[in-house]
């Protein structure tokens, strides 16, 4: 097999002092990074994951034009270019250091004539990424099925009026799962592309939503029966492609993953870009999602603050990747999930050395991010002011509350004892904090 990249070199870490735009000036791999978890190599903190649909398939072509960039992997049949696309996925994974892949079933082989044929195509393919697997120990994060490119799910999938859509729909998770125990899967994601609506005109949202809950009962029972050990993540995201989706946010889905009796095998797949979307910070999504004990995995990338859509940018900002990672360590680091780069570059940067320059420049911002939250929680300066703030919990009748043995008659005669409280109150002192974050960030 041919190289793909020959004028790439392996990429290695030669410090911020370094001017090569091949090199990592934040990431190395090897060095080991104190959380309050205990000690792990950088690698092992962040686990960066390879994207096969951005990465391996995505053309750059937008609204208003077509692709900019070539990803035919120079095959002649689209066979050959499913199995080019697993060659140089390895290479690209094995020239910038990156141990894990996330994939859709159709990105690694595409919708042939029947569903039948396109299980038996997908089951070529996999069988050559698996033959890479064990010839370079490469892992599979998580995979998914594409329950949203093809004109059958106009209406959603599981979420789709006609059942006959959601058997078709039902059939492509359950061999998307087969494929991600095959590939040794951590993870298996469901991103609800098209479920959600346009009108309520014409939609049953309640029949829509236990439906789809039932679906995701099926995929857990049938996971669970063919071994699959690791975690579902819904992944949430308020709208694009549908007008609303009904997986809006953190706090949205974790209300339905209970309603529905899917908490235990399910936790959280947090996207930068969906949280902007859905107007939160990323911070506070993944706090969510820490505080409900459903952290899960991360889709790395950034939004545009001017742009109201999913522009899937490789991350590169610092205060963003640092309060990611703060709650990363906060919530015991990674288990099954990673640092999966959901990510794209821009439709501009379509030169194939383009591919190198924004993972590299994620990776090294993620790192950053890493290095930055970790010197955050040994500095403990703001840490400690949180836990001031809060310090009248601890005693009297604030550990009373907590302990669940004050009523409201009992807060009323404390009030009452107590008089105007306003004047003992202190300041959030939001300004200092961002100056003490920025002197541990730049100081
Ligand atoms: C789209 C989603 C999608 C999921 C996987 O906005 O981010 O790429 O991560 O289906
Ligand atoms: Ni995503
Ligand atoms: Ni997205």
């Amino acid at each position: 097999m041919s190289e793909f990249f020959s004028s790439i070199p392996k990429i290695q870490y030669e410090g911020k002092a370094s001017k090569n735009p091949l090199s990592f000036k934040f990431y190395n791999a090897d060095e080991v990074i104190k959380a309050p978890y205990g000690e792990r190599t950088m690698k092992e903190h962040l686990k960066f994951a390879l994207s096969w649909w951005h990465t391996m398939c995505g053309e750059g072509a937008d609204m208003f034009g077509r692709g900019t960039t070539d990803k035919v992997w120079a095959a002649a049949t689209p066979e050959e270019r499913s199995a080019n696309k697993v060659y140089a996925a390895f290479e690209i994974m094995d020239k910038l250091g990156i141990d894990y892949f996330c994939f859709h079933d159709r990105d690694v082989s595409p919708d042939y004539a029947t569903l039948a044929e396109s299980n038996e195509k997908l089951d070529k393919a996999v069988a050559v990424i698996a033959e890479m697997q064990a010839k370079t120990g490469k892992k599979c994060l998580w995979g998914t099925a594409n329950n949203f490119s093809h004109p059958r799910y106009v209406h959603g999938a599981g979420t789709s009026p006609n059942v006959d859509v959601y058997a078709f729909a039902a059939a492509q998770i359950k061999k998307a799962l087969e494929v991600t125990v095959k590939l040794g899967g951590n993870g298996y994601v469901f991103w609800g592309g098209r479920e959600g609506y346009e009108t309520l005109l014409n939609t049953n949202m309640g029949l829509e939503l236990d439906n789809m809950a039932r679906l995701m009962q099926m995929a857990v029972a049938y996971g669970r029966s063919i071994g699959f050990k690791g975690d579902f993540y819904v992944e949430p995201k308020p709208k694009e492609p549908t007008k609303h989706q009904y997986d809006v946010d953190s706090a949205t889905v974790i209300g339905f993953l209970n309603k529905y009796g899917l908490a235990k095998d399910f936790k959280l797949n947090i996207e930068a870009n969906h949280a902007t979307l859905a107007m939160h910070t990323f911070q506070h999504e993944l706090r969510v999602a820490r505080d409900n004990n459903m952290f899960g995995s991360i889709d790395a990338n950034q939004g545009d603050t001017l742009l109201g859509w999913d522009t899937d940018q490789f991350p590169t900002n610092v205060y963003d990747t640092t309060l990611c990672m703060y709650e990363v360590l906060k919530a015991g680091g990674f288990t099954n999930g990673g640092l999966n780069f959901d990510s794209k570059a821009r439709r501009g940067s379509f030169e194939p050395i383009d591919i190198f320059h924004s993972y590299i420049a994620g990776m090294d911002a993620m790192a950053l991010g890493l290095r930055i939250a970790a010197k955050i929680i040994d500095d403990g300066r703001i840490d400690d002011f949180t836990a001031t703030r809060y310090a009248s919990w601890q005693t009297g009748i604030g550990a009373d509350v907590i302990a669940g043995k004050a009523d409201l008659a009992a807060l009323e005669k404390y009030a009452l004892e107590k008089g105007e409280v306003f004047g003992s109150l202190t300041s959030s002192r939001q300004e200092m904090l961002e100056d003490i974050l920025n002197d541990i960030m730049f100081g």
